[in-house]
Order: structure tokens, then sequence, then C-alpha cells
């Protein structure tokens, strides 16, 4: 039994900022310290006997004054190289692998040109990479098709890989090797450290992206001289902005983009782990003859990262792109993709710690109506349940929960339910008994079921670990485990770092056992992983396969995105929050987790009126749109504010509605081809520089960028329009702004800053209902941004919204291109983009808007085949360059032209 000090800072109120001293430091951490500052560390040289070429790539053995260890390097497709490092020969313990962030195994490939001679062995990819393992010291060089110099492993010699051993009788600890002490909680090592790390370079790269979830700048800072970024996943109370500090999840992914080479690196390792990223140049060292022979200067810019691991082996995965768009492929190949989720999920969401009982949800869901603003769902939190017993309602507050559920769905709406993996201890409670019963909790070192604190007390967690254990969580949420509940109910884990109030940093004790008899120290960053897993498939199987689930979870890993939306937690109603939400949302989103998004409003202290509508403002352009505050907070419903604020978040909250179908286009792209949804800039543009560390302002695909407005009281912003030769057109008013420059634009408390960008068509549906459910049959319009080439497309993507029968055909993915076809004649054209797609719907096209008109159209006409034109009414408004065309009445699944006369 471990003894309960429940940290102030969980009584605290509102008031207050993070409390440092809870968390360690890099000094702290003993494996960190030792990895960051040892002088001098023996050098691993490769065994020149050992190598050997197989199939898909090499194998060889490592050398150390001090160990030996195993290196293999294989070819992945795709253009990925696969590095493995684990302890040669039989170790004393096995080393955990958190295979489960991989989406299946992942492919291997055929090198071509394998060759070897004294010093090297190299190969070549089938895209003309060629990879060069060079034997004294161990180094691997990655070149790219025009033969420069991009990546290096090991080049300045980091490598560590502490191996595991018998506790020697006269054992020195003094280095905290085989015991460690944090504040009042002891960890015990009896086989050592065994913690890895390993540097690598990105030569003639200046910035580097990832490594979520961090509340800092979305391209990484250089570290020396302050803590490294952390990853290990947290609950932390009231976190600071600006620094390295862990949040609740993981990403243990790099991008480094400049103008001619997009590349990644992804650490798969779930313990925790540390990194350093410095900027330097490869003139120095030994990369110094490489880049000599590849470079035209020798200054090149480099910016080299250093991951230390607690645990686990070295399994790093190099990303050759050479473009940002096959980087996001690459990794969401290795990791998997977020499969399309409900639409209600990118709708808009309600919720606060708490909606008190059955008749606040009631007034709650009328006040929407009454006040015209389209909501999809409202949430429970904690106080919802019987006594914090998740999959179980309050009988006095929530007595009727499925009366509950079934108002809500009359209009299209859900209901979402918190539940969090802390089990009340309390032999009355079903889950708890059975998990005690079948020992599905995690163990302490003595075997015995592990106790922490948490909101229902004295708690025991369960081991999602063991595959047994997820079946059971999953057993659940089906229909006659989880009483009260329809298909209409979704579910928010909340609280799976795992939040341990008792705990060392609030968290479970490193040494807790797990199933297999691995320590929790080996596999912490995955626990909230392995609940959302288990939690997602809870909800497949209540349905029989028919309903999209939507999870929303606090923690996650690399592959998350395959089961969950993540939100960044307990931010603050602050303007410097809002601001952050920025960066977050987009380190998240580029490490391959696109339904993202920040609590609207801020969830700690009250907000003030014009943050607040700033606030809707941004999160209409996040992808996970919701609402949400503490319990101590004053009420936040819309209409609780002056009339003005109330207006402005309805407009803010219908234009998200009206860009859903462009939203839903987008969701769909991405979990077919893992192309994020918000986007830096560089994404899209990845040789325009300035854009580069530019925060302030997203894409979403890539025909929209938004500024939102972040700071108070201001008039006007500022921002930067990214492209060469590119144009923008203001969504509002329809200027056109020609690209790159930097524009002011105004930003009455109404406005958004949005541009739509020239070459691109978006769909957009132009009438607000009560929710998204009631727009699924609502017309669409197009808005049609014409290039500086007279060029636009773009898609659109429909289906029922909420089973997987879209996975039978019951979808449509249509294309529309707009072009100039001869000197007089310009055309807009529909195509079917996937003929799988068998959905015929009635949804036509009400009107068609056309950006950046530069000639007079005579007449407009509309055919179904090339016999029978259709005359059309059209506007012309020749000072904003715009054409509107109504009522084309042209159905988006049919096959149509439109001719434009001048
Ligand atoms: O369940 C209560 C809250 C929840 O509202 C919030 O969104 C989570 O991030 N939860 C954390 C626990 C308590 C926070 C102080």
């Amino acid at each position: 039994m471990r003894a309960f000090i429940i940290p102030l800072i969980f009584l605290a109120g509102l008031v207050g900022a993070v409390d440092r001293s809870n968390f360690k430091t890099c000094e702290q951490a003993a494996f960190c310290k030792r990895h960051r500052t040892e002088e001098k560390r023996p050098e691993y040289n490769v065994v020149v006997d050992s190598v050997k070429a197989n199939e898909t790539g090499l194998n060889a053995v490592l050398e150390s004054s001090i160990n030996k260890l195993s290196l293999q390097v294989v070819l992945l497709e795709d253009s990925i190289v696969r590095i493995l490092v684990d302890e040669a020969g039989t170790p004393l313990r096995p080393r955990f692998q958190p295979l489960i962030a991989l989406d299946g195994e992942p492919k291997q490939a055929r090198p071509t040109a394998l060759e070897s001679n004294p010093e090297s062995a190299s190969f070549v990819t089938p895209s003309g990479n060629k990879i060069i393992l060079n034997y004294k010291p161990f180094r691997i060089d990655f070149f790219n098709s025009k033969k420069e110099l991009i990546v290096s492993v090991n080049s300045k010699n980091l490598l560590k890989f502490e191996h595991f051993r018998e506790k020697p009788a006269d054992a020195n600890n003094d280095d905290g090797f085989w015991e460690e002490t944090f504040k009042s909680h002891k960890d015990s090592k009896p086989y050592g450290s065994s913690s890895v790390g390993v540097d690598i370079s990105f030569v003639g790269y200046k910035f580097l992206y990832g490594l979520p979830e961090h509340a800092d700048t979305v391209a990484l800072r250089s570290t020396t001289n302050q803590e490294p970024y952390r990853l290990y996943n947290l609950d932390v109370f009231e976190y600071e902005l600006g620094n390295g500090m862990s949040l609740y999840g993981a990403v243990p992914y790099v991008i480094a983009n400049n103008p001619s080479q997009t590349v990644g690196a992804f650490w798969l390792n779930a313990a925790e782990t540390w990194v350093d990223v410095a900027s330097s140049t490869a003139d120095k060292g030994v990369l110094a003859s490489l880049v000599d022979k590849f470079k035209a200067s020798k200054d090149v810019p480099t910016v080299d990262v250093h991951f230390i691991s607690e645990s686990g082996v070295i399994d790093l995965f190099i990303l050759l792109g050479p473009k940002p768009a096959d980087v996001f492929r690459q990794y969401a190949g290795l990791t998997g993709k977020y499969p399309l989720p409900p639409q209600f999920s990118i709708a808009y969401h309600q919720c606060r710690w708490n909606y008190n009982d059955e008749q606040d949800v009631a007034q709650v869901n009328a006040g929407f109506d009454e006040h015209d603003v389209p909501m999809d769902a409202i949430w429970l939190d904690i106080e919802h349940t019987d006594g914090k017993k998740y999959f179980t309602w309050d009988p006095v507050k929530f007595a009727n929960p499925i009366k509950m559920l079934e108002n809500l769905a009359s209009k299209g709406r859900k209901l979402i339910t918190i539940s969090d993996p802390h089990i009340k201890k309390d032999d009355n409670y079903p889950v708890y008994k059975e998990a005690k019963d079948q020992g599905l909790f995690v163990k302490n070192a003595d075997g015995s079921d592990y106790e922490g604190h948490c909101w229902p007390g004295a708690s025991s967690y369960l081991d999602y670990l063991n595959p047994a254990v997820r079946n059971y969580w999953a057993s659940q949420y089906h229909f006659d485990k989880y009483q009260g509940t329809t298909k209409d109910l979704f579910i928010w884990n909340d609280m799976n770092e795992p939040s341990v109030f008792s705990g060392p940093e609030v968290t479970m004790h490193k040494d807790a056992r797990h199933h297999g008899d691995w320590e929790h120290r080996d596999i912490h960053n995955i626990y909230g992983f392995l609940h959302t897993i288990s939690t997602h498939q809870g909800l497949v199987e209540r349905s029989d396969k028919k309903i999209r689930p939507f999870i929303l979870t606090r923690s996650f890993f690399s592959g998350s995105q395959r089961v969950a939306a993540v939100w960044t937690g307990d931010n603050m109603a602050e303007w410097s929050h809002l601001k952050a939400s920025i960066p977050m949302m987009l380190s998240l989103s580029i490490g391959g987790i696109p339904h993202v998004g920040a609590d609207v409003g801020g969830f700690f202290k009250n907000v003030d009126e014009n943050l607040l509508v700033r606030w809707y403002q941004t999160g209409a352009f996040s992808p996970f749109f919701r609402a949400h505050a503490h319990i101590d907070c004053k009420r936040r419903e819309p209409w609780l504010y002056s009339t003005e604020t109330l207006n402005a978040i309805r407009e803010a909250i219908r234009t998200r509605y009206a860009f859903l179908p462009y939203w839903y286009t987008l969701f769909y792209e991405h979990s077919v081809t893992g192309k994020p949804i918000l986007r830096p800039l560089w994404a899209e543009f990845p040789e325009d520089e300035s854009s580069y560390d530019e925060e302030r302002e997203f894409l979403v695909g890539n025909g929209l960028l938004v500024r939102p407005v972040t700071e108070p009281d201001v008039q006007q912003v500022s921002l930067y329009l990214p492209g060469k030769k590119e144009v923008w057109y203001e969504w509002f008013n329809d200027k056109t702004r020609p690209a790159p420059g930097a524009v002011y634009v105004d930003t009455p408390l109404n406005r958004i800053p949005i541009f739509q960008r020239g070459g691109t068509i978006i769909p957009i549906r132009g009438r607000a209902r009560r929710s998204s459910a009631q727009m699924r049959n609502d017309p669409i319009t197009l808005y049609v941004a014409i290039s500086m080439k007279d060029f636009a497309n773009g898609t659109l993507y429909l289906d029922d919204g909420e089973t997987y029968d879209y996975q039978n055909g019951q979808f449509l993915y249509w294309g529309f291109t707009y072009k100039k076809t001869s000197e007089f004649l310009y055309t807009i054209t529909s195509k079917n983009l996937d003929p799988k797609g068998e959905l015929d719907p009635d949804v036509y096209i009400e009107k068609i808007v056309l950006r950046g008109v530069r000639y007079y159209p005579r007449n407009i006409h509309l055919y179904y085949d090339d016999y029978n034109p259709e005359n059309l009414e059209f506007e012309h408004d020749r000072d904003q360059h715009l054409v509107t065309i109504r009522k084309p009445g042209a159905y988006v699944s049919r096959e149509w032209r439109i001719d434009i006369h001048t």
C-alpha cells in the first residue's frame, strides 16, 4: 500500500500557476543527466566482420568498451529507413517496443547497389537516396538523390546504451543508476538503468518541428543552456506557456524542412524521453568533409537533435520525403490515419464541468434553439456519475438518461460522457470487483494491486497493456453493461496519462508492473493510447460495427489518431493561452493527429467577453470545436452575455456550420492520404522561407488561410500571405491580395480574417440549422477562387455522416474544375473522382461564386449533355471582379459542365 498525499494543487481552486517542484528537470532524472552531461563516452564501432547484407538492408554488431549491440538497418517501402539497436547476445531482460503505435508491420523494400569496403557499407533506395553505414566510429549518413547529405545519425557520437546487469554487492548509486528518489517517492531499478540515446543531425536545415505535446512555439527552439523538451505524459495543473515541460501526450517525431527537401525522424519509444535540439553548422566535425563534397558552401546550417529515453530499444525511422506531403504520407503509413469521424464530431460541442442534471441539459439544449445557435453535442463531466464510478449515472440527477438522450437526438444532437481509467476501490462497484477478482489491475512490484488516489478516492488502474483487459473494458460500453445509453452517446477519456494524485509527478510509479512483467517505466507514454484503443473497440462492438465511434482523449502517443481526437487539456482563459493554442494544434496536426482543438473560452478562470468571442472564432477554424470550463467558472452559455457578444458567437458558430462540407471533405481526404487538415504555411509552401516560423496563422486544407485575432481590443491585424505569384481573396469582402506579402485587415468584433487561395474551389452550405444532421441534404454553394493561371479546382465528399455504409459505396466524392478553355470560353466541370461512390442524394448546387473574374461574361450555360444548354442567371460585380451564378441547380453527384462565354 502506498501512502496517499494529495497534492495541494488539486484543492487550490482557480488561482496560481504550475508548481514546477512537482515535476522533474533533466538534472533530476538520473538517466537524462547522464546522457546529457557525460563528457567522455565510449565510442561505438561497427565490428567489420559482423556486417551482413540481406534482402532489405544491413545487419551488424556495434561494439564499445562497455557492451555490444545488435544493429539492423532496414529499408521500408515509401522511402523510409528503420534503424534498430538492441543489446546483443542474451540480455538479462527483454526490452519493450511499443509496436502498437505502428499501423501494422511496416512493409520492407529491396535496396539496390549494395556495396561495402573496409570502412563502410552502403545501399541505395528505389528513389535514389544513398544510405552509408560508417564503421569507425559508427555513423549512418543519408544522402538525397542529388547526392546531398541530409541526415546523419550518431555524428556527435552520443550513442549511449545502458545494458541490464546484475547489481554488484558494492554497487555505487551516486548517479541514481540503481535507485532514485523524487520527493517522497522511491523508484527501484533492480537491474539498473536501461536507458538509450543517440543524436540525429539534419544537415542543411534551420527549422525543425514536432514533438507534441508542449505549450510552446511550433518551430522547435534550441535547448542549449535550457531544459530539453520532455515527453512524459503528465497531468500538469495550470500548465505554463513557452517551455518544453511535459504535458498530457507524447509524439516522439520531428520534421525538418528547407526549400528543397522535407525529412522526418520518428523515435519509437514509450518510456520517458528527453530531446535536446541545437542549431549548428556542418562546417566543423566529422561531417565537414561530406558537406564540402556535396554542398556549395561549407557553412551548412544544421539542426542537431539528441533523443534520450529511459528504457526500451532504439527504434528509429528516417522518413526521406522529399516534400512535406511525402513525409506526412510516410508517417501516416507507419502510424496510421484518423478514420473518417462522424459528422457531428466536427461540428460545435457544448461542455462544462458540469451540466448539473437532466433539467440543466434540457435547458441548455433548448437555449441553443431559442437563440438560433447551432450545436451538435452536449457533454457530461465526472459529476454525472454515481460517485465517480464510470458507466454509472447519478441516480437523482440523471434518473432518466435514455429520455435525455432521445430529446437531444430528436434535434440530431448527441451526448458525450466522460470515462476515466481510475477505478474506485469499492467492492460494490462491479467494475472494481470483477477487475480485482480477475487480476486486471496494474500491479505493484510485489504483485499486489497498484493503488493510487484520484477523483473517487482510493482507486486502482486497469492494465490496458493486457489484451484481456482491453476486451473487458470494451465490453463495459456494450448496451447491456452501460445502461441508460443509446447509439447517440459517445465517449470522453480523461486523466489517462494516467493521472494519479498520490503518485510521483502526479502519475504512476515507474516500478509498477504490467502484463508481461513490463515495468510502468517501459510503457508509460502509451498508457492513455491503450485506454482509448480499448474504448474504441467498445464503441465499435456495441453498434455491431455500424456507427462510427467518436472518442476524445487527453493523453496520446503516436498512433492515437487511429482511435481518437485530442484536446490540449486544462488551458486558461487568457489571451496568451488563446495564442498558444495555434502552435499547439499545428504541432499535433503535423504530428499525425488531425482532430485537435483547445477548450474554447479557456478551462481555468472566468473569461471576459472579448476573449470569449475571439476564442469562438479561433475554435470555428479548429478541427475540434468545443467550449469547456472548470466547475468553479461562471456559466458560459452564449446567451448569458451581451447581445453583441451573443451575435458574434452565433456568427462564428454558423460560419463553422457553413464550412462543414469543406471540413468533412478534408477529414475524408486525410483518411485516405494522411495529409494534415490544419497546416502550417510551410506544409503548402515549403519554399517560402518567410513562412517557416509563422504561427499566428494557419491553413485549413490547401484553400483557406486563417489568422484568428488573438490579441485584446485590436481593430486591425497584420498577416502574411505566402506563395510565389499567387493570389488570395479576402473571404468576407472578396478583395484580391497578391502574394507573397504582408497585409493589414480590419477586425471588428465579428470579423475573422480568412482568405481563400486562388486556384481552389471550396464547398459550403449557406443555411444555418439546429445541428449538422439537419443540414445533411441542404444545397451546396461553390466558391471558385481563380488563380493567376485562370484555374481552380476543389472536391466535395458526402455520405450519411454517421455509419460505416460509406465503406460499401454509400458516399460521393466529386471534383470541380474551373479553367480557361479557349479565348472566349471558361468552363466549370464536375467529375466523379471515385466511381465506387454510389450515393446520389437530392443535393444540388444553389450558387456558384467566382472570385477574381477579369473578363465580362456574356452568357452562362449549364449542360448535362452536349445538346440542351440551360441559360443561367448571373450577376457581375465589375469592381470586385465577382460573378455570382444563381441557382444553377446542378446536382453534386452528376456530371455537368458550365460554359461561361465572354
Ligand atoms: O473531469 C474534470 C476535469 C475536466 O473537466 C477537464 O477537461 C480535464 O482536463 N478533469 C481534467 C479533471 C480535473 C482538472 C482540474
